[in-house]
């Protein structure tokens, strides 16, 4: 097999630290390169090789695939929910530019496989709430759902049209210890645990009843593994995959938390994201996922907050 040579753009992202890692642990450390648009020396040596890219400036992200022969790329950089309604044609411009030149390039260049992830938040307020099946109504009210719902049809029709690989997932809010998502919805259920380990009172931002699909972040980097690694006869679908990993309210997961650290006080003063996350399911379908490539999500909520407090934990005592 000749050697992969992956791009990982927005490496220093959430998803992308995570990704960037586990992509080394498979493919080997100088066989992934990291880049994002922070300037190299804010950065500790760990996330090397790297290479600063502004993914909007499009001859640079030429000249980098091209001397590099990247075989495959995974384009995690994009504003998020929260950020997007803030900076509306800000967050349409990278978040949907950035996508149409990565999918030119790499037909032009032919990048043999392209992962590029989509949101729960193409479904909006006219989609079924409970189990919300892959084929919904997607009328997303956010730019961000906007972006990711048009991203998915320019996904698979570069399939279509020029049979460039390209792969997706519907991330549900994503949990994790490594990083801080950036401008999201569902930021509340990563916020709270750094407030929990210092057993510090949290203001929650959506009201305490709000249930939104969320996954743990060991779940999402297996599933884009498992999906990326999937023959590619099995890749039903075009446009992006339905995944389910949990559902949970502000007040379940704080009670979870409270179960390891007692006394731990939540209030809830919601503020404009409360209407974002209305317009959002409460849970999903991921049937397709499950049938095409296996997927299954390991951890429950229980796991998911006991796994997070002990890393947070530990990291606290570095
Ligand atoms: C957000 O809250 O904007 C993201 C998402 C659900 O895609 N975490």
């Amino acid at each position: 097999m000749d050697q992969e040579k992956i791009l990982v753009i927005g490496a220093c992202g959430q998803i992308g630290r995570e990704l960037t890692a586990a992509l080394r642990l498979k493919f080997g450390q100088m066989q992934v390169l990291a880049s994002d648009i922070q300037a190299k020396n804010n950065l500790s040596t760990e996330v090397f090789p790297y290479q600063q890219l502004d993914v909007t400036d499009a001859d640079a992200l030429e000249k980098l695939i091209a001397d590099e022969q990247v075989t495959q790329i995974y384009h995690l950089a994009a504003m998020l929910s929260a950020n997007g309604e803030k900076n509306p044609k800000k967050a349409w411009d990278l978040n949907m530019n950035s996508l149409l030149s990565v999918l030119d390039l790499s037909v032009k260049y032919g990048v043999k496989k392209v992962f590029w992830p989509s949101s729960i938040a193409v479904f909006g307020p006219d989609s079924e709430k409970t189990n919300t099946p892959q084929q919904g109504i997607t009328e997303p009210s956010t730019v961000y759902g906007i972006s990711k719902a048009a991203g998915e049809y320019w996904c698979k029709y570069y399939f279509e049209k020029f049979g460039l690989d390209v792969r997706s997932i519907r991330y549900p809010g994503l949990i994790s210890y490594t990083g801080a998502p950036g401008g999201g919805t569902t930021d509340y259920a990563v916020d709270i645990f750094h407030h929990g380990v210092e057993a510090k009172p949290f203001t929650c931002f959506l009201k305490k009843e709000t249930v939104l699909p969320m996954m743990y972040m060991e779940d999402a980097i297996r599933a884009t593994l498992e999906l990326m690694d999937a023959p590619v006869d099995n890749i039903k679908v075009r446009t992006s995959y339905n995944l389910s990993g949990l559902s949970f309210s502000p007040e379940e997961l704080a009670t979870e938390i409270e179960k390891l650290v007692p006394g731990f006080k939540v209030d809830y003063t919601p503020d404009f994201r409360q209407q974002i996350a209305d317009s959002w399911p409460g849970s999903i379908d991921d049937s397709a996922a499950q049938t095409d490539w296996n997927w299954k999500p390991a951890y429950n909520l229980e796991a998911m907050v006991s796994d997070m407090l002990l890393n947070l934990r530990a990291l606290q005592e570095i």
